[in-house]
């Protein structure tokens, strides 16, 4: 690891408690922050986890509005959910706090007033969005409307989710409250502004000279951010809710959420480290990584680097290595649709199978691009990767040692070239593996330790220990001495990413601390030293449990199909003699089957007291041929008759479409005589 650095503090977005948390910040950011920071503790080195909720902004207020509580109920309810889930997952914060602390309060106030008293910020007089009727500024996510960019019309007051812009209220078109449904209008209030252009040379300098070197999505977005050129960025908000901006005449005022997000990083680092904590973030030593999702890498690598310049004491980060997104099912995943695997639920779930989802969020991690996750990938991932090639070797290797020397590890005699061979591939990954953690190449460091437990089921296999029993003990011992070697090299190469796994197999092979130098040693274990009878590391997850995930999804689909219904607008008028040329009658259905050849259509013989008639109708789909038979339905008897796939149809039976494009049929209350007029 690079030598200029003595110490390295790690922070993770602090994510919002206006909900749970999900698949998508756990592959983001949490699971790749855990693993760095289990590595860097595994070399000794001297590391940090910060995390913590972030408290304050609009998405709180609003969904305490919404629950008619508070948001500090809100909040409570939210950050305690956070906390014990990231705790169940095996997320290894030093701290988790938040940012209602009075710890916080007073950090994020007293570097307001720092600025303020350097004459950092611009004080302007602007006109802002006002609702007359709730009588409230209108800020973020307070206001939605169009987006200039794009069209999208329900873009938020801060960014448009579709096409990423971030946006002032002001720029939507069409802007529409979220409290009250109402236009807003326009009215000036007084506001902080960080002159971000003041500080554009610096960040082009430190970030499009200094740090190349960062993933091409950070860079990328940094750059097409610096070639527009910043704007001063309001820092203060007309709300209720937040840090109170420390300036007389403020009232009513109170900090962006935005500018005391990040340094919520600081308090809690403060909170862990009361005596401390300037080191890791004053020293140049210090290396400070940001872990965040991609929505947030304009505060980290613009905005807020730019409060620390400004600032003068801090020093920036050394990386902010920015995930892309993960969808889940290949929609995006949505607090406020549901549309989310969430942790608390996931370990309810799935009891004793943490490491599964850290395994597969970091296998398909959207380190490049945005990814999907999908309960069949999960399944297949666990199946055939953690049961079939991590957990299956591990077993074999200690049923074996087991079996034949009463689990003793024999001692390793002469080597053959096939041991040779073997060990040759364990040589190098200590590096390779290390170096792709530290160049957060996540998805590549854990197929990296995946191809220890490859190399071991192929030694193995290609030994075959169990044959050569009769005749060559001997060589037994030497092929089982290296299985296990292999087992306890796979002990600390999976501690970062399998903690819980890495643990039992600790246990199982009574190996007591684990050391990351050895890896790749081929002697950690001595000979006759024993080994514990094994368990099953991982277990096959079935098809049901699967299915009953996918199940779920596919309710939360329907009911945001059926929340988000608007009925058509009414068409134009029509006068009573129009609506007199329908002739709609009430008929019996006799018989009912499918239309050969069509998946869509049903086949009606009707009872309509005219001596009966044929109709088809389109909608297999949603019935069963049985259900309908002596129904009453209402049918349109003047339409010319007309051919569906070789079945003349007499007239079209009616239905209501619903919110989700199920149509289901049409008829009276009560029994009616076929044939009786409709009107
Ligand atoms: N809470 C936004 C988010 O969850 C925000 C991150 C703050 S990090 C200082 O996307
Ligand atoms: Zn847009």
């Amino acid at each position: 690891m690079d030598k200029k650095f003595k110490r390295t503090l790690v922070t993770t977005a602090l994510p919002y408690a206006n909900g749970p948390v999900h698949i998508g910040h756990l592959a983001g950011v949490y699971v790749p922050a855990d693993i760095y920071t289990r590595y860097l503790r595994l070399r000794g080195e001297d590391v940090i986890m910060i995390g913590g909720s972030d408290e304050h902004g609009v998405p709180i207020t609003i969904k305490a509005q919404k629950e008619g509580v508070t948001p500090q109920d809100i909040v409570d309810r939210y950050h305690n959910i956070i906390k014990n889930s990231m705790e169940g997952l095996g997320i290894s914060f030093d701290v988790y706090s938040r940012t209602t602390s009075d710890m916080h309060h007073k950090t994020a106030s007293d570097f307001f007033r720092k600025l303020y008293d350097k004459g950092e910020f611009i004080e302007k007089t602007s006109v802002q969005l006002y609702d007359e009727k709730a009588d409230q500024y209108l800020a973020d996510r307070y206001v939605t409307g169009t987006c200039p960019k794009c069209g999208n019309e329900r873009a938020y007051g801060d960014q448009c989710e579709a096409c990423g812009t971030s946006l002032n209220a002001t720029d939507l078109i069409n802007p529409v409250s979220a409290i009250t449904g109402n236009t807003p209008v326009l009215k000036e209030t007084k506001h902080w502004y960080m002159p971000l252009d003041k500080w554009e040379p610096k960040l082009r300098e430190w970030i499009l000279e200094q740090h190349k070197e960062w993933k091409p999505n950070v860079y990328g977005q940094c750059k097409s951010w610096l070639d527009d050129h910043l704007q001063p960025r309001a820092v203060t908000r007309d709300l209720n809710w937040g840090i109170p901006v420390p300036v007389e005449g403020a009232d009513g005022k109170v900090l962006y959420v935005w500018f005391d997000a990040p340094i919520g990083y600081i308090s809690n680092t403060k909170e862990l480290l009361p005596d401390t904590w300037e080191t890791y973030w004053k020293d140049p030593e210090t290396r400070i990584i940001h872990f965040i999702g991609k929505d947030n890498i304009v505060f980290h690598c613009l905005i807020f680097p730019a409060m620390l310049m400004a600032e003068g004491s801090y020093q920036l980060p050394e990386n902010v290595p920015a995930n892309e997104f993960l969808n889940l099912e290949g929609d995006k995943i949505s607090t406020s649709r549901n549309w989310a695997v969430w942790l608390h639920e996931y370990l309810e779930d799935f009891p004793g199978k943490q490491d599964v989802l850290r395994y597969v969020l970091t296998a398909n991690a959207p380190e490049s691009k945005d990814n999907d996750f999908t309960w069949r990938d999960f399944q297949a991932r666990n199946n055939n990767e953690l049961v079939a090639i991590l957990g299956n070797f591990v077993n074999r290797a200690l049923v074996l040692t087991h079996k034949y020397f009463g689990g003793v590890i024999p001692e390793a005699h002469e080597l053959l070239d096939i041991d040779r061979e073997a060990l040759a591939e364990f040589k190098n990954v200590k590096d390779t593996l290390g170096a792709n953690i530290e160049n957060f190449k996540f998805r590549e460091a854990l197929k990296d330790a995946m191809n220890l437990a490859r190399i071991g089921n192929k030694y193995l296999a290609d030994t075959e220990p169990w044959k050569l029993a009769k005749t060559d003990m001997a060589r037994v011992e030497t092929i089982m001495n290296l299985a296990v070697q292999i087992c306890a090299n796979l002990a600390i190469a999976f501690e970062p990413f399998l903690p819980f796994s890495a643990e039992k197999l600790r246990g199982m092979l009574g190996m007591g601390e684990v050391d990351w130098n050895k890896l790749g040693d081929t002697d950690i274990l001595p000979a006759g030293h024993a080994v514990e009878k094994p368990v099953l590391l991982f277990e096959k997850i079935e098809d049901a449990a699967i299915e009953a995930q996918m199940q779920r999804l596919e309710r939360i689909k329907q009911e945001n199909i059926v929340a988000n219904f608007k009925p058509k607008a009414v068409a134009p008028q029509v006068t009573i003699d129009d609506f007199a040329k329908l002739d709609i009658r009430v008929g019996t259905v006799l018989e009912c089957s499918k239309v050969k050849k069509s998946d869509k259509l049903l086949q009606f013989n009707i009872e309509d007291g005219m001596g009966g008639r044929t109709i088809v109708s389109g909608i297999a789909k949603w019935y069963e041929p049985e259900e309908l038979i002596g129904k009453q339905v209402c049918f349109i008897a003047n339409f010319p008759p007309r051919k569906l796939k070789g079945v003349e149809s007499q007239g079209m039976i009616l239905s209501a479409e619903d919110a989700d494009g199920r149509l289901i049929v049409i008829g009276p209350t009560g029994p009616v005589k076929p044939g009786a007029s409709v009107g």
